[in-house]
């Protein structure tokens, strides 16, 4: 059965179509929508993908990791435990697309993962130390050695557009390193009770706001530590897991925010106008 449009919808769909079309070529192209990537450390769970509320959406079928890292210029994703070999999917399908190692710098307990645009990060939680890496090549130098007061066991890493913060889990504390890694001002902590343990880091470029991992809880903060969102696991991963591996997806594409991504509430217009458009005349559209 053929469906068409009678000539009263059809001219306000056009219309929509060409509002569309307009929006779409003033502001660039849309972008996926924002997602965080979680690497929950409890009994081996899959990497999982949730929304900002943290409903969960997908998962990707690597267990046990501690880092994960999205990688756009090669449409996948990355996941590793602490050891050098990452594993590496299909951001879209999420099918395996092999491995890959690191060399010649490894990390000695590697934990959470960043990108800059061009090099992937992690943290080394017991070497006290960044390890940057290519996404393509695996080669790997030393970034950064976190020493004195500030060797706190680096274990969350999120690049922002013009540096990074790092979260350290022996010592509480967060910092924020310029675009050498070299330390910008005092470390700060999440100003929450429900706080424990520091773990991964996620840049939120919507809102300039990072996203911190804990035990059985994500937090979203400002960058003085002020709480202003965030979620509970979603079931079945539970109270008791750590969140030691976090990434906002689009915040560490190449140091620039997702340019022309409508705002929510843009949105919303746009499918409000659609559905009301839509719905009078769904009534009468199709003709056999
Ligand atoms: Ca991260």
């Amino acid at each position: 059965m053929r469906t068409t449009f009678r000539g009263r919808s059809t001219s306000k769909l056009v219309a929509v179509a060409t509002f569309i079309s307009g929006l779409l070529a003033s502001s660039g192209t849309w972008a996926a929508a924002e997602t965080i990537w979680l690497s929950p450390d409890r009994a081996n769970p899959p990497v999982i993908n949730v929304d900002r509320s943290g409903n969960y959406i997908r998962e990707a079928p690597f267990f046990g990791a501690s880092g994960v890292a999205v990688y756009p210029e090669g449409n996948a994703l990355f996941a590793a435990g602490p050891a050098t070999s990452f594993s590496r999917f299909d951001l879209t399908t999420l099918a395996p697309l092999g491995s890959l190692s690191l060399s010649p710098v490894v990390p000695s307990f590697g934990e959470d993962l960043a990108y800059d645009g061009t090099y992937l990060y992690r943290a080394d939680y017991s070497g006290q130390k960044i390890v940057r890496f290519d996404p393509l090549t695996g080669a790997s130098t030393l970034f950064k050695t976190f020493t004195g007061n500030e060797a706190g066991g680096p274990v969350g890493l999120a690049w922002t557009g013009t540096g990074f913060y790092v979260s350290m889990y022996n010592t509480s504390q967060i910092y924020e390193l310029d675009v050498n890694g070299n330390t910008v001002g005092l470390p700060f902590t999440v100003q929450s009770a429900q706080m424990s343990l520091y773990g991964g880091l996620g840049w939120d470029v919507v809102d300039d706001s990072l996203w911190i991992g804990t035990v059985g809880r994500v937090f979203e903060i400002t960058t003085s530590g002020v709480v202003i969102g965030g979620f509970a696991l979603p079931t079945p991963y539970g109270a008791g897991t750590f969140v030691d591996g976090l990434e906002f997806e689009n915040a560490s594409t190449p140091g620039v925010p997702p340019t022309g991504v409508p705002e929510p509430a843009t949105a919303l217009l746009v499918l409000l106008a659609l559905g009301g458009l839509a719905l009078p005349g769904a009534r009468g559209k199709r003709e056999s």
